[in-house]
């Protein structure tokens, strides 16, 4: 039934990717819940945040269902030799959800902070380059991928930047309470993001670690940056009207 890789999850990656969609889909209710006990103009956040757990739900049940993948051929060391001829199942739809995500967190971080829309554009699309830079890297065989791995890295740590200097400054302007809610939110997101290409490297990069293992690994930093960074953001937002923030 289907194209099949030598190297794949078994039931456990998969049982555990249907535990991460349903999280995933109790938090888009309950956040969509939350917005309906605010007036529509202090929706923005929850709006936001719901959106990402969605996706990510969509994105958990394909890879629960073992789809949005594709082979690609992998060495890897046994004892004294090198092993090839092998191929190692890539979930490409991780990509697709984070495409989609990871500018919709920025968004989240970047309107709490105020910060002008000429920068949010452009710490998004920074954001972009890096995901797709991880993407082609997964999807290429040869150790050019390393060479995409770093230029996602260079554009990670450049979004680092602007929001533990930039952000933080502007967020820390418009009040204790902004600043605070952006603080614990923007370092959960800076600790987070730099595991990203910690798994990618022994995942993707390197096929140190085995499919079920990954699930787990990049299952547990998404409940992380997704639902836990969603109720934590909503949860300091619960004062702060965003006409404050210009929204
Ligand atoms: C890649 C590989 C290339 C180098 C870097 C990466 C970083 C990825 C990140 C992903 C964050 C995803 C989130 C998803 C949803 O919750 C693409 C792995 C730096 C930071 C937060």
């Amino acid at each position: 039934n289907g194209v099949r890789a030598d190297i794949a999850i078994t039931t456990h990656g998969s049982d555990w990717y249907w535990a991460v969609t349903a999280v995933m889909i109790v938090a888009t209710m309950a956040f969509m819940g939350l917005a309906t006990t605010k007036p529509r103009q202090h929706r923005i956040f929850h709006y936001i945040t719901a959106s990402i757990t969605l996706v990510a739900s969509i994105a958990y049940f394909s890879m629960g269902s073992n789809l949005g993948w594709t082979p690609i051929d992998v060495e890897f060391q046994r004892s004294d030799h090198v092993v090839s001829g092998f191929n190692r199942e890539i979930f490409y739809v991780r990509y697709i959800d984070w495409f989609i995500t990871t500018p919709l967190l920025l968004l989240d971080l970047l309107l709490t902070a105020g910060m002008p829309w000429p920068t949010v554009m452009y710490v998004i699309l920074i954001d972009e380059v890096m995901i797709v830079t991880g993407l082609v890297g997964a999807l290429v065989s040869s150790s050019y991928k390393w060479g995409y791995f770093v230029f996602g890295c260079a554009a990670l740590f450049y979004i680092i930047y602007v929001l533990g200097f930039e952000a933080r400054k502007h967020a820390n302007a418009l009040g204790k309470d902004v600043g605070q809610a952006f603080l614990y939110c923007g370092a959960l997101t800076t600790f987070l993001w730099t595991l990203y290409p910690i798994a990618w490297g022994v995942c993707e990069g390197g096929n140190i670690i085995s499919p079920d293992s990954e699930a787990v690994f990049y299952g547990i930093l998404d409940l992380l940056a997704k639902p836990v960074f969603g109720a934590l953001l909503l949860f300091g937002h619960r004062n702060i009207d965003p006409a404050r923030l210009g929204l």
